[in-house]
């Protein structure tokens, strides 16, 4: 049994003009594509064929480098694009926007605070927003690494996630990291959120 590519739930351009179809292609069926195979050829005839994806994250020091590189592309993929939507944005409610507000004071703190999370992260890698035993925390980590890793220094559970390698923005927003932040916020399908903080 092997770990397939999911398959995405919008179009290519359904979230233009925030993240462009050209972007979104490549990023799903090279990027994503390639460490699904990638981490299919690497667990291939070894003890971690068959685990779940969680599983063999939780150990991830154990594993080879790729598994590392790849189960943390593979999973944190699957992950953002269920996390966006085309009819995503706005704010947060229910359970999620009250723990944002109790967490962080405000929509627009939590905001800045993941932002900077984002915008700092030196290189490529993630910014997440996770549950710690019950507590909110915005982390962020290099290369595909997750938060569900052993390896990391805060472990926690993946509420939101925002890819910030520069194939998620280059071709569209060339350097200008912070823009294409600022726009990911009008496609976040915050019912999403909700469902993961619900069912942590
Ligand atoms: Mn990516």
């Amino acid at each position: 049994m092997s770990f397939q590519l999911p398959k995405l739930q919008y179009s290519y351009d359904a979230l233009e003009p925030h993240i462009d179809a050209k972007t979104m292609e490549i990023h799903y069926t090279k990027h994503h594509g390639g460490y699904t195979n990638n981490l299919n050829k690497a667990i291939e005839n070894t003890p971690l064929s068959g685990l779940s994806i969680e599983e063999i994250l939780k150990n991830i020091s154990k594993h080879p480098v790729a598994v590392r590189n790849n189960g943390g592309g593979f999973y944190n993929h699957t992950l953002f694009w269920a996390l966006m939507s085309p009819s995503g944005g706005g704010k947060p409610t229910g359970k999620i926007g009250d723990a944002i507000n109790a967490k962080f004071g405000s929509f627009d703190n939590f905001k800045e605070k993941f932002g900077a999370a984002a915008a700092t992260r030196f290189g490529s890698g993630w910014a997440w927003l996770i549950d710690k035993n019950g507590e909110l925390e915005i982390i962020s980590t290099p290369n595909q690494d997750n938060p569900l890793m052993d390896v990391v220094d805060v472990n926690g559970y993946p509420l939101l996630a925002l890819d910030v390698w520069e194939h998620a923005y280059y071709l569209k927003y060339q350097n200008r990291r912070p823009d294409y932040i600022e726009n990911f916020w009008d496609v976040v399908n915050w019912k999403e959120v909700e469902d993961r903080f619900i069912n942590r």
